[in-house]
Order: structure tokens, then sequence, then C-alpha cells
């Protein structure tokens, strides 16, 4: 099995190179768009482009993936919601184990569906524990996932959380406020996780600012995650670029 997405980042964690991952959501992009987002991406040095959502309504996910790979070398992390997502053009795929809830759909049973699928495609798989952390107002993932996120305040669930998923073998964990949150995952319940776990950990929902990436990174995060803010406003790719890599 290919390991070159993931050892690249547990090589950037160990050098404490922090990394800038760009979410693409399927639905809300179009093709000039794409070729747009992609020329500010190269500018600003962004390391990872995430594609997926919660929900996806038309896919075309295969088709956003061969016109990004068109135009650059930046790999492509698919961050799926669905089985459906699964696209044999990109580099590697986050497989979700969504360790913040006890929906045992999203814990095995999609995975033991998709699982076939996802062999054939020949795609690096990474096992990535998943936990949604309450963002002050519902989110699609919460409600599509059905379950309950973490509430904000409580660093020891998560942070217990993570370090047993990390006990379970997961390679990654990834906290998210959830696309367009009100409120990021705050920095003490990050350094609480990031103190505890040896994975790389990837942060993400919610994030507007250059400011907030930056202490995320300080707070020991290692990949930040943006999609809604740059897709209201792309100059917002270089500024939060500098940021995480400064
Ligand atoms: C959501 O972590 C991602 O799953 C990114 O969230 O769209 O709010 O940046 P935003």
């Amino acid at each position: 099995m290919k390991q070159h997405i993931y050892q690249q980042l547990a090589e950037r964690k160990k050098s404490k190179r922090k990394s800038f991952a760009v979410l693409i959501d399927p639905d809300k992009i179009n093709n000039t768009q794409i070729d747009k987002m992609v020329a500010l991406s190269i500018d600003a040095k962004v390391d990872y482009f995430f594609v997926g959502g919660s929900l996806v309504v038309i896919n075309k996910t295969d088709d956003i993936i061969q016109q990004i790979k068109s135009s650059c070398d930046i790999p492509v992390v698919l961050f799926p919601g669905a089985p459906s997502q699964v696209s044999r053009y990109a580099d590697a795929l986050l497989f979700l184990s969504l360790i913040s809830g006890r929906n045992p759909e999203l814990l095995i049973g999609q995975h033991v569906i998709s699982a076939p699928m996802i062999k054939q495609s020949g795609l690096e798989v990474i096992p990535t524990g998943y936990m949604v952390i309450d963002g002050g107002a519902p989110t699609s993932v919460s409600y599509i996932a059905n379950t309950s996120p973490i509430p904000a305040d409580k660093n020891d669930i998560a942070m217990c959380t993570a370090i047993a998923g990390e006990m379970l073998g997961l390679k990654l964990i990834y906290m998210d406020a959830g696309s367009g949150a009100k409120n990021p995952v705050n920095e003490n319940m990050i350094t609480r996780v990031a103190q505890n776990i040896d994975a790389p950990l990837i942060v993400g929902g919610g994030i507007l600012t250059p400011e907030k990436a930056l202490a995320n990174c300080n707070a020991g995060a290692d990949v930040i995650v943006v999609g809604n803010a740059i897709e209201k406003d792309a100059s917002l790719i270089k500024e939060i670029g500098n940021a995480v890599h400064s």
C-alpha cells in the first residue's frame, strides 16, 4: 500500500513544519473558480487540496480532481462525506472514522461497504480519527452524521477520544468544528489533544483569519484546513498560507 502523503505529514510533524490545506467542496465550485483557486494556491505554496463535503449533491469529484491535476502538482487528498465521493484520480484518501460520535455506520459500517472499491482504486488510504467539536451552531456534518459533537469546553473528552483513536491504530487525528462553524476549535483544546498524541493533528472548521490559523499552529495543529472563508475571499489563501508557513 502507498504511504507517500502520510509519510510526508509524519516527517513534517517531526521537523515542526506546518501545512496548509485548502478544502474544495465539489458542490460549491465551477471550472473557472477552480482555475483561479489553483493559481492562487500555487502562489501561496498551499500544501494540499482536500476535496469533499458532508453532503455532495452533484457528484463531479472526478472532474474537479482531474482539472486540478492538469494544472499543478499540489497533492489532492479526499475528505469524503460518503463512499460516493471516492475518486481514483486523487493521491490519498482520509479513511475517516467518526470517533467523536456513536454512530456505528460512521465508525465501521460505511467502511465495510466501501472497502473493496477503495482497495481497487489503488489510492493511498490514511486511517483518520475524525472528531467533530461543537462549533456553536448545528453544522451539516453533525446533522448528516446524526451524532453529537464533543462540547467545545470539554478538553479532556477530546484528549481521551484522540488518545483512544491513536491506540486503535488511526494515523491522523482531525478536529473539525464543521464547515462554516460559528466558533472554530479553541486553542486550549488543540493543545490538550496535541500534547497527548504522536499522530499529526489536522484542525479545521470556521477558521476565518490568518491570525486564527497561526494561533492554531502555535497551539499544536500540524495541518490547517480552510474552505468557507476562501470561497468568500480568495485572497485569504495567500494570507493564511503565509501565516501557517511562518
Ligand atoms: C470543514 O474543516 C473543514 O470540514 C473546513 O471548514 O469550511 O469552515 O473552513 P471551513
